[in-house]
């Protein structure tokens, strides 16, 4: 304890950290040789002319809360600036000066950061050329050599370039690679790489315990507008420091906007005084090249808060000019105070907010008043396509299509249809949104949910990394008018925009900010927003090397550390899969919070229920949406539809989304559905057990306060994923009428007093030995060891199985209960929870 384990300790400096720094900490780098590589490679900036762009500024006396540890800068060089200055002086140890370059000698070991227009240094090293297919974002980092002097270079065509290519070269460092003989390049796929907040709906990063928020009169969101008592002199246009945390680690990704309303919008944030305020966060925000947009409801000019200045119902006609007028009026007076103001996020029609259809008219209709209104002043719609009227057809799934596909062509240039990656809403797994390839011209928007509503909150680690991989690199099979397959039909191509040559193109992650110390609540929800921002800008990238950066950047680089907590995060998605809706069974949530199971919750709207989701009976489990169910497969490109449609060929991990799967259907692995059902849930939650453990292995190397807080967050995890097994296959198996399988890969059998036992209850008959002599794990690959041993009779003795699923390593402990024969009735082999809730 006092000995071996101090070297690679956290030092106890470190030990009350609270992660408020993001993966932007930047401590000295604690590998000599790497150290002192980089200290000889790097011994001064250079960023000319860093003062002379000045971005817009609206609000006069801009300024940070009192005690503020952050700056605001007026330049984006300032920014690229501070940022080398802060990083290097931390990952270095030591402060790195800023130097000129003056009658153009760079001094050697200088990292010099521009563009040719605004640093002659830059313009002697790097050629229009070189910065040629880089683009407006794109960045070079580059090893020089001028005058017997190395430096290094970063380039870009416009000042935000060169933030993204310094906080790419900073990242090179925090994830200790070598900063010599570089040559780089790099530049984002997809154009609009946003976030959509949407304050306090949905929010698990708030400063209170729930991750509601609350505290100092704060609603919990990250950005203040109406704070009351102690918070209230901290509104805007006051600045506060997570402001700008969250901007700089947003452009360390490449973030460059953000909707920063509810799309369930409050019209209150187009009023007067709103605006001064959005101004304001805007003016503090746009050094980082991060712009705004605001959610508005479609009825916002019946608003009386916008008195005199209103319209009747009836006036909110689409192609009416009064409509027309009155979104240009307000898009003006945005405009007037945040000139590089996005445009508009719309949710019309859609859980009960107010839409087109109100009148009679279409989405295309709604969504092109809008559009006109604000076009000349170059501002873009983003309209989601999150609808699902009931009228429209029985199956939730198909509605979306049947609303919007019809409407192909018809969108104004300035419209993005905006599009949740599947068709229901954020499940840890769904097939892809049946929209994708389908509007061939019409600019189509991603979006994605950051923050983990239907991914476990703030309790569960769930590394929504592989999910966003699978999602942007699943094939849709698009063919083309002559039925011909496209070369380019992956989700992300044409999100991209490459598949039919769009002009331009977005995608929109719902973020997970607050006003948490970590700002994400959970600290593991700190890799979604670094990996969104990631695979927004390359969405080609692996999901497990964007979770090593993040890991090396945020908790270390003792291999331990790295190998361990990439582990955990890699299987932790398709372990929430497992134990909350495997086999494709979805939104079996609870209707309150969208946390907890409720698998026989049936509510006022059907399509809200989890029976309907479900569709259990004593013939078997999930939806059909094949040919001869719903018909909802038909809405994909031929290849999938068929293979969707037909149970033989269906994927199994989307077996449930669309047939109804007979609960003795002899599955691909051998075993029948009931018994492959059952064991998805036990290895889903002896996933979250293996990584409580793994997590415990990692105390000595990692900082106090972190360590302490994610451990408690896995306690939790664990038992709500128990809760979520015990609750489901309880509930399943009422339909079901199946015994539980003891085959299951984490099944064990002992044997006491000479007979082999594999329920919960082992009766021992009286004077004989209560010892277990013998542990087989059903699964020949599974390791058993026996933890204790019971004393007597009764007693308890525990047992540990430890096994790999598909997804990684899984472990179960069971409790034996010996129990004298003739005593108490036991439970009958196999009943939930006894035999599958007993993790020790
Ligand atoms: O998943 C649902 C959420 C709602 C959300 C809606 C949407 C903002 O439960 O909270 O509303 O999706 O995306 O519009």
């Amino acid at each position: 304890m006092f000995g071996a384990g101090i070297a690679h300790a956290t030092p106890a400096a470190d030990d009350g950290y609270d992660g408020s720094s993001l993966w932007l900490r930047y401590p000295a780098v604690d590998d000599p040789r790497l150290l002192a590589g980089y200290r000889a490679s790097i011994t001064a900036i250079v960023v000319e002319n860093a003062d002379r762009t000045k971005v817009h500024r609206h609000t006069a006396n801009l300024s940070m809360a009192p005690g503020s540890t952050e700056h605001l800068v007026e330049t984006t060089l300032q920014a690229a600036r501070d940022e080398l200055v802060r990083g290097l002086g931390g990952l270095l140890g030591r402060p790195v000066p800023v130097r000129d370059a003056p009658g153009g000698r760079i001094p050697a070991g200088a990292v010099v950061a521009g563009t040719r227009t605004g640093s002659p240094a830059v313009h002697r090293s790097v050629s229009a050329g070189d910065l040629a297919a880089i683009g407006d974002d794109g960045y070079l980092v580059r090893s020089c050599r001028a005058g017997g002097q190395a430096f290094t270079v970063i380039a870009g065509n416009t000042d935000l370039g060169v933030l993204y290519g310094t906080f790419a070269f900073l990242q090179r460092l925090q994830t200790r690679q070598a900063v010599t003989h570089l040559n780089v390049s790099s530049a984002p796929r997809i154009r609009r790489r946003y976030l959509n907040y949407w304050e306090t709906e949905r929010l698990y990063a708030g400063n209170n315990a729930s991750g509601t928020g609350g505290l100092n009169g704060e609603n919990g969101a990250i950005f203040d507008f109406a704070a009351t008592g102690a918070g209230a002199a901290l509104n805007l246009p006051v600045i506060l420091d997570r402001y700008l945390v969250a901007a700089r680690a947003m452009a360390s990704v490449g973030i460059n906007g953000i909707t920063i309303n509810n799309v369930n919008a409050n019209s209150g944030y187009l009023t007067p005084a709103a605006i001064e305020q959005e101004a304001a966060l805007a003016d503090a925000l746009r050094p980082y090249g991060i712009r705004l947009a605001l959610s508005i409801n479609y009825a916002a000019p019946t608003d009386a808060r916008f008195a005199p200045d209103t319209l009747t119902r009836e006036q909110l006609d689409p192609y009416g000019a009064q409509f027309r007028d009155w979104w240009n009026r307000r898009a003006r007076r945005l405009q007037a105070a945040i000139p590089d103001f996005i445009g508009f996020t719309v949710k019309a029609n859609s859980e009960g907010q107010p839409g087109p259809q109100d009148l009679g008219y279409d989405h295309g209709d709604g969504a092109n008043g809008i559009a006109a209104a604000v076009a000349p002043l170059g501002m873009r719609i983003f309209w989601r396509t999150f609808v699902y009227n009931a009228d429209v057809d029985r199956d939730r799934l198909k509605r979306a299509y049947l609303e919007f596909g019809p409407l192909d062509g018809k969108f104004a240039d300035n419209v993005f249809i905006q599009t949740k990656n599947g068709p229901l809403d954020y499940q840890a797994r769904e097939p892809v949104h049946p929209l994708f390839g389908r509007m061939e011209h019409t600019d189509q928007a991603l979006e994605l949910q950051i923050t983990q509503e239907y991914t476990g909150q703030n309790t569960m680690l769930c590394y929504l990394g592989p999910l966003w991989e699978e999602v942007l690199k699943a094939d849709t099979y698009a063919t083309d008018e002559h039925g011909r397959l496209l070369r380019k039909r992956l989700v992300g191509d044409i999100v991209e925009g490459t598949t039919r040559s769009r002009p331009d193109s977005a995608i929109i992650g719902v973020a997970n900010l607050g006003n948490a110390d970590n700002l994400t609540g959970h600290h593991f929800a700190q890799a979604n927003l670094f990996a969104y921002g990631r695979l927004a800008w390359d969405w080609t990238a692996g999901s497990r090397n964007l979770a090593e950066d993040w890991v090396r950047m945020t908790w270390g680089h003792h291999p331990d550390v790295v190998r361990t907590i990439v582990a955990m995060m890699t299987g932790s998605r398709e372990a929430v899969v497992s134990y909350q809706t495997p086999l494709g069974v979805a939104h079996q949530f609870r209707s309150s919070d969208h946390y907890g199971p409720a698998p026989g919750e049936r509510l006022s709207r059907e399509d809200w229920s989890p029976v309907y989701y479900n569709q259990a009976d004593s013939a078997g489990l999930g939806y059909d949406r094949s040919p001869t169910g719903s018909g909802f497969t038909a809405q994909y490109f031929p290849i999938l539809a068929a293979r969707y449609g037909d149970i033989d060929s269906v994927p199994e991990d989307l077996l449930m989304w669309f047939h109804h799967v007979p609960w003795d259907r002899r599955l691909r692995g051998g075993r029948i559905f009931w018994d492959e059902l059952v064991s998805r849930y036990e290895l889903g939650v002896g996933y979250v057990t293996w990584m409580r453990h793994a997590w415990d292995s990692l105390e000595a190397r990692l900082d106090a306060r972190r360590f302490a807080e994610v451990k408690a967050k896995l306690a939790a995890h664990e038992a709500d994923a128990a809760g979520w097994r015990d609750t489901c296959v309880g509930y399943w198996q009422q339909f079901s009428g199946l015994a539980l399988p003891d085959d299951g890969p984490l099944s064990v059998a002992v044997v006491v007093a000479g007979t082999s036992a594999t329920s919960r209850r082992i009766p021992v008959p009286a004077g004989a030995s209560p010892r277990i002599t013998k542990v087989v794990p059903a699964d020949p690959a599974a390791r058993a060891e026996v933890l204790a041993q019971p004393r007597s009779v009764p007693g308890q003795a525990v047992v540990r199985v430890t096994a790999t699923s598909s997804f990684g390593p899984v472990v179960k402990d069971h409790v034996f209960d010996v129990v004298p024969t003739g005593g108490e009735p036991g439970a009958p082999p196999g009943s939930p929870p006894a035999a599958h809730g007993t993790g020790a």
